[in-house]
């Protein structure tokens, strides 16, 4: 029986003694001993009552239970829905309903509040520490399980990825998308069961889980698995490591601290960046302080991975590189679809095996956003440079990048219009020394009433994730609007551009 992702990326594991996954407090686990917690994990998904389509959603601490669970899911094939750990009761409750997941498995802690979402989704809980009621379950299963068939069109993931209307949209993704970046990637990046990823990447989005994670099973590496980005730790490992991939908050970070220089990096081959713009000026610190040059990559959530540097060759800082094998790329014009010269700056679009399936139930966001020929309008402003390298020099989405998060502003603007006292908002993001765009709030009060801050700041805090939260308020007498009546967000860029000048 074919299971594509299944047959290439998770049976290997199965009978390999080598180390698959080093933690940071020196545990190990073989690939063996991975693909039997996989194996029994996805004994307890059937016996939760989920069969092959059914939607897992899954909310937990980065753990190899955690990573242990996408692999049960493709076995099973079910389809694996991660959550940011930080999403809150609202966020998740969208997510849950939306997907009509069959089960959802959580931290401990939240538990009860999703109990009170799941509806009749069954949840069990699993801890940091690998503990729970999935375990439980999980134990009582062979280590054994009769793997399901899937087709190469088979729904593998699903991803929320968050909207301009305020409203996420799950990427249906399916077994030969992530198959045939995962393939394509190891041989750009040349990996081998030889090489050791530092894997301090979050595993609810696309580049810890498929970027990082599909790559090392493709490539037969192991991973040092730590459960957050932590500079103390990541110097610690980064001598038995041979490449790690990082947003560029991770090397900015890495570079703000002196013990971080050539000798520590020595056993490295590669480091990769994504999900945010590496600025140039990093690229060159990043090179002049280890001898290393950062292999910038671009992606998202509904493309994998579409362009990279090359692995030989000149890896431009300040620019994405070349469209990868198999993925075509050109850049359009905005209004009229056309497909504009080199040189000129217009959408990016590509088509490739690496591009979705569409919108979970949501065909007229698919039919806007996926052309009938397959190309995917991505919403970034790139141009393409003589030497065939791809720029990006903006976004025609309304989008905040706040430490590879994405945020945007329609979803916190909802909320802080709720607000008592609030007349409308703004949300844009500004430069911030840590994580690259940091979000303002700009807010206009109702006639007479003053805003009260905190109460503001803490009724958000309820309802999102930390990371959307607005580091700044601001109260504006009006927005800038031109004479359509749109907001004029350049205007107010312009006007707090230095609203974190000293990390917030
Ligand atoms: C944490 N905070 C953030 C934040 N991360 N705020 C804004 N943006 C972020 N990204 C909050 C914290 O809650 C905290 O709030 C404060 O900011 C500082 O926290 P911290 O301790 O410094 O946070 P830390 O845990 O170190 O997290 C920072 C980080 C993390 C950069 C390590 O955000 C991270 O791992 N980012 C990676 C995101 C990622 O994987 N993106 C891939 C998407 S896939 P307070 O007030 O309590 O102090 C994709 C496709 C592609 O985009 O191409 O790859
Ligand atoms: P996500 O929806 O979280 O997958 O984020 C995808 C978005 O991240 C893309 O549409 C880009 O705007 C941005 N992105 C990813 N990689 C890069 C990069 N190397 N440089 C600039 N932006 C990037």
């Amino acid at each position: 029986m074919a299971n594509p992702l299944y047959d290439r990326l998770i049976a290997p594991l199965d009978g390999r003694a080598s180390d698959f996954l080093i933690l940071a407090d020196g545990r190990t686990l073989s690939g063996d001993a991975f693909h039997r917690l996989a194996a029994r994990q996805a004994g307890a998904l059937v016996a939760a009552g989920l069969v092959p389509g059914d939607r897992l959603a899954v909310q937990v601490e980065k753990s190899p239970e955690a990573l242990a669970l996408y692999a049960a899911c493709v076995m099973s094939g079910v389809v694996f829905l991660p959550l940011n750990t930080g999403y809150k009761a609202d966020e998740l409750e969208y997510f849950v309903s939306d997907s009509q997941a069959g089960a959802v498995i959580c931290g401990p802690g939240a538990e009860e509040t999703l109990r009170a979402i799941a509806g009749s989704a069954k949840v069990l809980t699993l801890a940091a520490d690998g503990s729970g009621s999935l375990s439980d379950a999980a134990a009582a299963q062979p280590d054994r399980f009769d793997v399901a068939s899937r087709g190469d069109d088979d729904l593998a993931a699903l991803l929320y990825t968050s909207g301009t209307t305020g409203r996420s949209k799950g990427a249906m993704l399916s077994q030969s998308n992530l198959l045939s970046n995962a393939l394509t990637l190891v041989e750009e990046w040349r990996y081998t069961a030889d090489d050791v990823l530092l894997h301090a990447l979050p595993i609810f989005h696309t580049h810890g889980l498929f970027v990082a994670s599909n790559v090392m099973l493709a490539a037969g590496g192991s991973m040092i698995f730590l459960s957050k980005f932590d500079v103390d730790t990541v110097l610690r490992f980064l001598p038995q490591s041979t490449s790690m991939m990082g947003v560029p908050t991770f090397y900015t970070r890495l570079l703000d601290d002196a013990r971080f220089d050539r000798e520590i990096c020595k056993g490295m081959r590669l480091f990769t960046s994504g999900s945010a713009p590496l600025l140039a000026e990093t690229h060159r610190a990043f090179e002049a302080r280890t001898g290393h040059r950062i292999l910038e990559r671009y992606g998202m959530t509904e493309t994998n991975m579409n362009t990279s540097n090359p692995y030989e060759g000149d890896r431009r800082a300040g620019t994405v590189g070349f469209p990868l094998p198999g993925v075509e790329l050109k850049i359009t014009d905005a209004e009229t679809g056309a497909t504009l010269p080199d040189g000129e700056a217009g959408i990016i679009e590509v088509r490739g095996p690496n591009v979705f399936q569409g919108y979970w139930q949501m065909p007229e966001k698919t039919k806007a956003e996926l052309r009938e020929d397959g190309f995917f309008i991505t919403g970034d402003i790139g141009v393409i440079d003589p030497d065939g390298y791809v720029q990006i020099v903006g976004r025609a989405k309304d989008l905040i990048i706040s430490g590879g998060y994405n945020i945007y502003p329609k979803e916190v603007e909802l909320v802080l219009d709720d607000q008592p006292g609030v007349l409308e908002s703004a949300v844009i993001g500004v430069p911030h020394p840590d994580f690259g765009e940091g979000v303002v709030g700009v807010l206009v009060a109702e006639p007479g009433a003053t805003p009260d801050l905190d109460a503001i700041r803490a009724s958000v805090g309820e309802k999102l994730a930390k990371f959307k939260q607005p580091k700044v308020l601001e109260v504006v007498t009006e927005l800038p609007r031109n004479t359509m009546g749109k907001v004029q967000k350049n205007m107010l860029r312009d006007q707090f551009a230095e609203a974190f000048k000293t990390p917030a």
